[in-house]
């Protein structure tokens, strides 16, 4: 028997950190679709992201990408966020984009490349102390193309002393999230391609140090639960890039292409106590929506994730744990398919009206004729977007 106050409870303190960038236009490397009324500057995303919190009520925080929101004054832009009810989450570094880093940026076989890519790091963290912010998340294009092009440990050990000098530049209460991914944009080698690597550069720097888990980030077929479970008995996941994938990095909405998966993530989660706020765990999306309305896109991930924590607090773990002592392998899966396949929706609702929302954030948002003023307003200027 499950506690459903104490459900309601998990689900109404959850806390989802939606991106920036979603807001904003975004493409593939053939087109960017641009859509009227997106935001011109990063005050505008998150006008745009409080129109997510204002239905849902679970996602009050937004990452920021330098230098996407780059701005004069940051803490300006976090009294933005907190005159909308918002606060400023993970600092998302970006040292890809610049035709310095074609070999690479703190892995990079030039020193003076990898002065320029840690200045620009540690400036991520001088931002943190301008907003607030706890987490620097860093994610690295470094890699190669070719056998041979560079020396594999050495770009490691290029790798471990920047993260050890950024890791010394972390204040109180500020953590460092390392994200791995298998490849893209490299194609040979990649210098932190999977959550093993991530880990052991972690594990040396020390506690402030935490992996990240971009779901959409893995080869296809692997037990991201098993990643997952690992890392929290580690005491190292820092957090989660949410999106969801049929080929590779597609960036799609969580929970659109297999929120089976989801549920599996959201149970090792939730069963190893990563759902207390104390343990850190950073629920974030990290999604592009190019061809879908971006908010109502956000607030349809920011339901995925509810739902399938929902159906994770749903499992009867005394009996689950009953069906594994005796061997019982039916009845263990059966009382884990019973919780995903429970309709949590009503339930949502009803966690919803408790917290005065709407039951139905999508039809709450549409309501509000947001979407209309902004294509109206929202009229001259550039418009933000991946990359801008
Ligand atoms: C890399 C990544 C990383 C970046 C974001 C825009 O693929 O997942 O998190 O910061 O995309
Ligand atoms: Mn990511
Ligand atoms: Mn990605």
């Amino acid at each position: 028997m499950t506690d459903l106050s104490a459900v309601k409870a998990a689900l109404t303190s959850q806390r989802i950190e939606t991106p920036s960038w979603a807001y904003g236009n975004s493409g593939t490397r053939f087109k960017v679709f641009a859509q009227p009324g997106v935001p011109r500057d990063p005050y505008e995303k998150l006008d745009d992201a409080a129109q997510v919190h204002a239905v849902t009520g679970v996602a009050p925080v937004v990452a920021l990408h330098i230098p996407w929101d780059r701005v004069d004054d940051y803490a300006a832009l976090a009294a933005h966020a907190a005159d909308r009810g918002l606060e400023l989450g993970a600092v998302n570094s970006n040292v890809f984009q610049d035709d310095d880093y074609k070999l690479g940026s703190v892995c990079h076989p030039d020193p003076a490349v990898r002065r320029k890519a840690l200045d620009h790091l540690l400036e991520c963290v001088d931002i943190m102390d301008a907003t607030g912010s706890h987490d620097l998340k860093l994610w690295f294009a470094d890699g190669t193309n070719y056998p041979g092009q560079d020396d594999v440990t050495g770009r490691q050990d290029r790798l471990a002393e920047a993260l050890s000098a950024v890791y010394e530049r972390l204040g109180d209460g500020q953590r460092m999230l390392l994200e791995y991914k298998l490849f893209e944009p490299s194609f040979y080698t990649t210098d932190v391609p999977d959550w093993g690597t991530a880990y052991a550069h972690c594990l040396r720097l020390g506690p402030k140090a935490q992996v990240v888990v971009d779901t959409g980030h893995h080869a296809p077929g692997t037990n991201i639960e098993f990643i997952v479970a690992m890392l929290l008995r580690e005491g190292k996941l820092g957090g989660f890039d949410f999106n969801s994938r049929f080929y590779a990095d597609d960036d799609l909405m969580v929970g659109a292409a297999d929120p089976f998966q989801l549920f599996r993530i959201m149970h090792e989660v939730v069963k190893n106590g990563g759902l207390a706020r104390e343990t850190g765990v950073a629920f974030m999306l990290d999604q592009c929506h190019n061809i879908e309305a971006k908010i109502p896109a956000i607030v349809r991930s920011v339901m995925n994730v509810q739902e399938a924590t929902a159906k994770a607090l749903l499992v009867d773990i005394p009996a689950l744990a009953a069906a594994q002592r005796t061997g019982d392998v039916l009845e263990a899966n059966a009382v884990l398919m019973d919780a995903y396949n429970t309709d949590v929706r009503p339930l949502l609702a009803g966690v919803r009206e408790d917290m005065g929302l709407a039951p139905d954030p999508m039809a709450a948002y549409r309501a509000t004729g947001w979407a209309e003023r902004i294509v109206a307003d929202r009229v001259g200027g550039e418009q933000a977007g991946w990359g801008a």
